[in-house]
């Protein structure tokens, strides 16, 4: 029986042909070894030689291990490995994230980050509106955005909903959303919050202030399309995917729809099942990659080491994935969320830079004086951040603030 080599430590990574993966493995394996028990099952092999595998097959589809440093091997997958119809990320997926997480030779593997050649990231369109977009219909050029998760994330009425939206856009903020698991609850039927939402939403345009909040449409794949035009209808001026539970493709068919004409805010909810361990999984950026790709316009990356979920100290890449130039589609918005308060603002924007969405839940409902005074002190923090004053001296002529900062103190 033939053994064939998937070993090519002597060439470089054909980055202009193929899809490069780079992948952390923990193994007691010999690094070669588990290096190839990697592309073997994620291209032409298996756990043992086949008869029916001959040279020109794998020498055209056998996937590449082109180089080991460390922990780390670098696997590229020959176009022709992917469908033909082109756009498909469960395809994709398949083969670079598929069954290897699963090899019990391997202790661990993660897929850390991926590279897609122009006869791939030709077949997706990327965001309709991306990032410059969402700061136009905002009227906001350079500021980060500033926003609100409505608090309880389940429990309120439609009214109430739209109550809290109406006074964190009174407050000074310029988004808000359902929460990842509010969609169309009995206590909170879709059609009624939306409808009371967006005459909160007009009701402070009329006074001046330009605010969305993302409807929350996650739902099964053969719904969300009608779910999103009906919200829409209804007045939505951005809608919610949770990408991981309702799937990339969920995000590609509403970005590709040319009937949906409002942006897309893209949650991450279940990520932290393989993106927590930082030796097993997937990373957040080959995510990042496929919601760009797919079309969102904004999307979670976390605060950067900042905020209440756990992530590492550096972006990992995240933000660049976003907003680079690197890839032919519009940028997408990075959105900073999870146990953010106004005493970290400033960090977030160390690290994160000025052209982020920054959004706090707790962090405006939990302010002493309520939501508007909540809303006042986020906006107040991004205010100070922005114009690189210190959040404390900005405290001292702007009361709300220096109550959330009394309340959280600064980070
Ligand atoms: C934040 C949040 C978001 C997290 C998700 C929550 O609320 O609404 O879903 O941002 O994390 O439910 O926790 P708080 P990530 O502001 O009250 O923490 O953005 O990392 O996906
Ligand atoms: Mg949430």
């Amino acid at each position: 029986m033939k053994e064939y080599s998937y070993l090519h430590l002597d060439e470089k990574a054909d980055y202009d042909e193929y899809v490069v993966c780079k992948y952390r493995v923990t193994t007691d394996l010999p690094m070669e070894k588990a290096a190839e028990a990697i592309a073997a099952e994620q291209s032409t092999g298996t756990w043992t030689g086949i008869s029916t595998l001959d040279g020109d097959v794998f020498g055209r589809l056998g996937a590449r291990v082109v180089s080991i440093g460390g922990d780390m091997i670098t696997v590229e997958y020959p176009p022709e490995d992917f469908s033909i119809e082109t756009g498909s990320v469960p395809q994709i997926l398949s083969v670079i994230a598929g069954n290897l997480f699963g090899l019990g030779s391997l202790k661990g593997v993660r897929l850390e980050d991926v590279s897609f050649p122009d006869s791939i990231l030709s077949g997706f369109k990327g965001p309709k509106f991306g990032a410059e977009g969402i700061r136009k219909a905002l009227k906001r050029p350079e500021k980060p955005l500033v926003g609100t998760i409505v608090k309880p994330k389940i429990g309120l009425s439609p009214e109430k909903t739209a109550e809290y939206v109406y006074e964190a856009g009174a407050g000074g903020l310029t988004n808000s959303k359902d929460d990842e698991t509010l969609v169309d609850q009995a206590f909170c039927p879709i059609e009624d919050r939306t409808i009371a939402v967006s005459e909160a939403l007009d009701r402070l345009e009329e006074e001046g202030h330009m605010m969305m909040h993302a409807i929350n449409v996650s739902t099964r794949g053969d719904k969300i399309t009608e779910l999103a035009e009906k919200v829409q209808e209804w007045g939505a001026r951005e809608i919610m995917v949770d990408v991981i539970t309702c799937g990339f493709g969920a995000v590609q068919a509403l970005a590709e729809d040319p009937s949906i004409k409002v942006p897309i805010h893209v949650h991450r909810t279940m990520h932290g099942a393989f993106t927590k361990d930082p030796f097993h999984g997937i990373a957040m950026l080959p995510i990042t990659r496929l919601v760009r790709m797919c079309g969102g316009d904004a999307l979670h990356i976390g605060t950067l080491g900042a905020g209440k979920m756990s992530s590492g100290a550096g972006d990992g890449g995240n933000l660049g994935a976003c907003l680079g130039g690197d890839v032919p589609y519009k940028s997408v918005m990075p959105v900073c969320s999870g146990g953010v308060y106004p005493g970290i603002v400033a960090d977030i924007t160390s690290r994160a830079g000025m052209n982020v969405q920054i959004q706090a839940g707790g962090g405006v409902a939990g302010h002493p004086g309520g939501v508007r005074c909540g809303a006042m002190a986020m906006s107040q923090a991004v205010d100070a951040a922005f114009e690189g004053i210190p959040a404390e001296k900005y405290a001292e002529t702007h009361k709300e603030l220096a109550e959330a900062l009394e309340k959280w103190g600064v980070k």
